[in-house]
């Protein structure tokens, strides 16, 4: 392919997500030129692509968003994904963001150059960028997986991901197949089972579920929100330390304490299903938390185990056979012919971190560096031997308890931080040392091996092929966020100032 000339901000930013939009803010700020490579034609990331039925939230928005840019008006403490989506696109429109982000570029390859000291960025539709940092804001839910059904190819009714929804199928009357009881599809249950004729749902594990109502937040909250000084702040602060405490704290420190849960948990099956046949299938033996903790209550039509007691609706725990034209056979030979197949079946999360072809310094290519050695970080961001490379939401940084965006948030600091002492010293690149990266590795894997996802008993999509978690941070957000605030310089390799030693 021949390459148009190439463009040269100081920072090329991939996707404009939670993650590219807050590094695009916090550039802004600090006079760094960017440029967001977006593969879409709106920003929103995640919030974006998600639009099945009763997608929303499972960590309350006024959490769930900036803290620099919070909103005083969401209509529930949950709100549904168009809300965030919305917020998403106010807040690109606020920043006038829009100018610098190129849509329509999905970015292929990243090759360090070992002589200019520069990122060479190349999209699948041409376009060659230039510049001297590289932030990925990709995510890790982006991927989506389906399995590979034998026979998937034959089957002649729609088929969908949850992340790939297709509105135009009208679900009205339908035999619907939902395949998967993670938190795409706890959500989408509910908010189509008074649609459909029948709804199957294929269960290969059953989640831990807790008892939850969404409430509306009032206008006078809204309002007080709005006026009352600090208030806001106070709530925001009271949700952080309640997910910190009730949630993160028992999952890495003391999984012991998340029996409590698990009462809670059987509690909520017990008084929401009465044939003891069907409590028996939904109840996990596993932990609490060891995989995602999901919401969902008792109201039929409005909740996940309501939706599944209804007499239409069936849970089908035998493993998946084969597709047909019009169907499904399961394991014990039973034939479900259904008219159409929702895949909740999760994303390619390890891959996420290939999802970009990265060549760092003397051409290696990191994704067979991730092959060979598995996926490790430094800090969850950066990698050795990688110049200027920075992955917001990279290698164990993911979360199951708390938000997200304050996860970004604190990368995007330290992104900052990194660049500001580059340029301070009159250098062009910097990297971590592999000392300071396998002495961090080491230490979030031991504490992992404490933390409920490795103790509680389950498989789940947090482990590699290696038995070894890459995706989850190993401790509460505040510790990581206390880690994150300083650089220290004595992990990092600084260079390109003249020909000082590397
Ligand atoms: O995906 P999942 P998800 N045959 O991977 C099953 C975020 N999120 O889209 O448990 C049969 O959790 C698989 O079974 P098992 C959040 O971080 C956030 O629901 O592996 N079944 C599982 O039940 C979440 O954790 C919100 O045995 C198969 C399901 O498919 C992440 O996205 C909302 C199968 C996949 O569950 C992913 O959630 C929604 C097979 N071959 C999502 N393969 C918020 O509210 C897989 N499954 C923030």
């Amino acid at each position: 392919m021949v390459y148009r000339n190439p463009v040269h901000p100081t920072a090329l930013i991939i996707g404009s997500g939670f993650s590219g939009l807050g590094a695009a803010i916090a550039f802004q700020k600090e006079k760094i030129d960017y440029l967001i490579l977006e593969k879409k034609n709106d920003v929103g990331g995640t919030w974006r692509d998600n639009t099945y039925p009763g997608c929303a939230c499972d960590i309350p928005s006024h959490l769930y968003s900036y803290s620099f840019e919070q909103k005083s008006d969401w209509s529930k403490l949950w709100p549904p994904q168009a809300e965030i989506q919305q917020y998403l696109q106010d807040v690109a429109k606020k920043y006038r963001l829009h100018q610098k982000i190129r849509y329509g570029q999905e970015v292929e390859e990243a090759r360090w150059d070992d002589q200019t000291l520069q990122w060479r960025v190349r999209t699948k539709n041409g376009q060659e960028y230039v510049s001297q940092y590289l932030i990925s804001g990709a995510g890790a839910l982006h991927i989506p997986s389906i399995p590979d059904f034998k026979g998937l190819g034959d089957f002649q009714g729609a088929k969908f991901h949850s992340a790939e929804w297709n509105h135009d199928v009208d679900l009205t009357g339908k035999r619907v197949a939902v395949i998967g009881t993670g938190a795409s599809a706890i959500q989408i249950v509910p908010a189509i089972v008074d649609k459909v004729a029948e709804l199957k749902l294929f269960q290969r594990t059953p989640a831990w579920v807790m008892p939850w109502s969404n409430w509306n937040v009032p206008s006078s909250v809204q309002w007080s929100f709005a006026h009352v000084p600090g208030l806001q702040y106070t709530f925001r602060e009271l949700l952080f330390w309640g997910h910190e405490l009730f949630i993160g704290y028992p999952m890495t420190k003391h999984p012991d304490l998340l029996k409590v849960a698990e009462r809670l948990g059987r509690w909520n099956i017990r008084r929401s299903i009465d044939d003891p046949e069907l409590r028996r299938k939904l109840t996990p033996k596993y932990s609490v938390g060891c995989k995602r903790i999901l919401k969902g209550g008792k109201k039929p039509g409005a909740n996940y185990y309501g939706a599944l007691a209804l007499p239409k609706s069936d849970v089908v725990v035998e493993n998946i056979d084969r597709f047909t034209e019009n169907g499904i056979i399961t394991s014990d030979g039973v034939f479900h012919e259904v008219d159409v197949v929702v895949f909740a079946t999760g994303f390619h999360v390890t891959d996420s971190y290939r999802y970009v072809k990265i060549f760092g310094q003397n051409h290696e290519d990191l994704g067979a560096r991730f092959d060979a050695q598995g996926v490790a970080a430094h800090r969850g961001v950066m990698f050795a031997d990688v110049p200027n490379l920075f992955m917001l939401m990279g290698p164990n940084s993911g979360l199951g308890h708390n938000s997200m965006v304050t996860m970004i948030e604190s990368q995007i600091k330290f992104v900052v931080k990194a660049i500001k002492a580059v340029d301070q010293r009159g250098e062009r690149a910097l990297f971590p040392t592999w000392g300071a990266q396998n002495a961090y590795n080491d230490e979030v894997q031991e504490k992992l091996g404490h933390t409920v996802w490795s103790t509680g008993g389950c498989s789940s999509w947090y482990y590699d092929e290696r038995g070894k978690n890459p995706v989850l941070w190993s401790g509460t957000v505040w510790r990581y966020v206390q880690a994150m605030r300083k650089l220290r310089l004595n992990e990092f390799i600084l260079f390109g100032q003249s020909s000082k030693e590397r």
